[in-house]
């Protein structure tokens, strides 16, 4: 007979989707990470893990902690999902393999390239106009949401009518990952239409020549995926390509915004455009959390995660977990800091899941960046920020910005 020597569990009875935490997790991702490897929360009776190692490492083991019983806190082995699952946030291989394989080949960087003229561009073009308007505007709508919402629909190919719906979508996605909370009851209402028009804009006849879209389904065509999976796979570009590039964006624009030297620096350094967007990523992720769920029992430090159990992994605490990313030259990971490396960050996750859109999330935040960044000398606060509170996603919902045209 083995003997598994387990600790007691420490317990945090505190509510992650609760409204004083959405506002600023900070505080209670610290009591997380210091109260030990995994600790209990009481509140919805799973486990969770906020430091770097045990979260990077839970992320590379998906045989142990799987996601195809869901990434939010219901079990969809006892509760029916809200939409199909996905093919890939909600898959595990073999299943997830083959859709995986065919968006990895469609998002990498050097097929990217083709996009990046035609993306500085755009930048360049919104940066003016908002610009022309004045030195002062908020820049979440104007920037933030303004720039994504006109490259990456364009990219997968579908039409102009109902863009608005990605947001609100995306909005409610990201809440169902939490519990039935208020968050989830607001968005209900406008669930079934919302979700039946992405749905819409997945078949093959709405899709544009060229675009992501097509390149999915001609990847059916060849056989690489069923037809069966195209409109899902295209339904993944549409559900995680959006709300998470605004909010990355929002988070580096909010980051610049509050500090000044580090503007200066990315001013006199433009090619660090896409370090400040991963650092941004590491220190304001907008993603914050994800479950997985236990296949079997797993053991975690002292402590054994029966098998089953759903576990609340903390990217963002990750993120800032001392015990990774305090180092000699840089003390503090509470500070953004261009000078910082931010790889090895988990604000994109890891492993298999590790997000498979980040090229296209830094070719937007590059072209973006650099555009403001060519054109503003300085870029402050200027007036109450607005924080706009998701069960999954780190967002903002208003950030009036003041900038001095260069
Ligand atoms: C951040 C993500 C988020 C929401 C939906 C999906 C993926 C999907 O595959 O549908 S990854």
């Amino acid at each position: 007979m083995s003997t598994v020597l387990t600790a007691p569990l420490p317990v945090h009875d505190a509510d992650p989707f609760g409204h004083d935490i959405l506002e600023n997790p900070l505080p209670f991702h610290e009591e997380l990470r210091e109260a030990g490897p995994v600790v209990h929360l009481s509140r919805y009776d799973v486990y969770a893990m906020a430091r770097y190692g045990q979260v990077h490492a839970a992320l590379r083991n998906w045989q142990g902690f799987q996601s195809a019983a869901g990434v939010g806190l219901s079990n969809f082995r006892t509760e029916k999902p809200w939409r199909p699952p996905s093919l890939l946030l909600e898959a595990d291989p073999p299943r997830h393999d083959a859709p995986r394989r065919v968006l990895a080949g469609l998002l990498v960087p050097r097929a990217l390239r083709r996009l990046r003229e035609h993306w500085r561009a755009v930048a360049d073009d919104l940066v003016d106009r908002v610009l022309e308007r004045g030195t002062e505007f908020d820049a979440v709508p104007e920037l933030a949401e303004a720039y994504p919402l006109r490259v990456f629909p364009d990219a997968v190919g579908i039409p102009d009518e109902g863009r608005e719906n990605l947001l609100p979508y995306g909005d409610f996605l990201f809440n169902a990952f939490g519990p039935h909370n208020d968050l989830v009851a607001a968005g209900a209402p406008r669930a079934p239409e919302l979700s039946a028009w992405v749905n819409a804009q997945c078949a093959r006849d709405v899709l544009a020549d060229g675009g992501f879209g097509a390149q999915i389904w001609a990847a059916a065509d060849r056989g690489d995926i069923t037809p069966e999976q195209a409109p899902l796979v295209v339904r993944s570009l549409l559900s995680a390509g959006v709300d998470t590039t605004v909010h990355g964006l929002a988070a580096a624009l909010h980051a610049l915004a509050t500090h000044p030297e580090q503007w200066r620096r990315l001013r006199s350094q433009p090619q660090l455009a896409r370090v400040a967007f991963d650092e941004a990523v590491r220190w304001g992720a907008p993603v914050q959390t994800f479950f997985r769920t236990a296949t079997t029992d797993v053991q975690v430090a002292d402590v054994v995660i029966p098998g089953g159990r759903k576990i609340l992994m903390f990217l963002g605490a990750a993120n800032r977990d001392p015990r990774r990313w305090r180092t000699p030259t840089h003390p503090d990971p509470d500070t953004f800091d261009l000078t910082r490396d931010p790889s090895g960050h988990v604000g994109f996750g890891f492993g298999i899941h590790q997000c498979v859109g980040q090229h296209v999330a830094r070719l937007e935040a590059e072209c973006l960046l650099t555009a403001l960044a060519r054109r503003v000398e300085t870029i402050e606060i200027a007036g109450p920020t607005r924080r706009h509170h998701n069960n999954t996603l780190w967002a903002w919902g208003s950030l009036p910005v003041r900038v001095r045209p260069a």
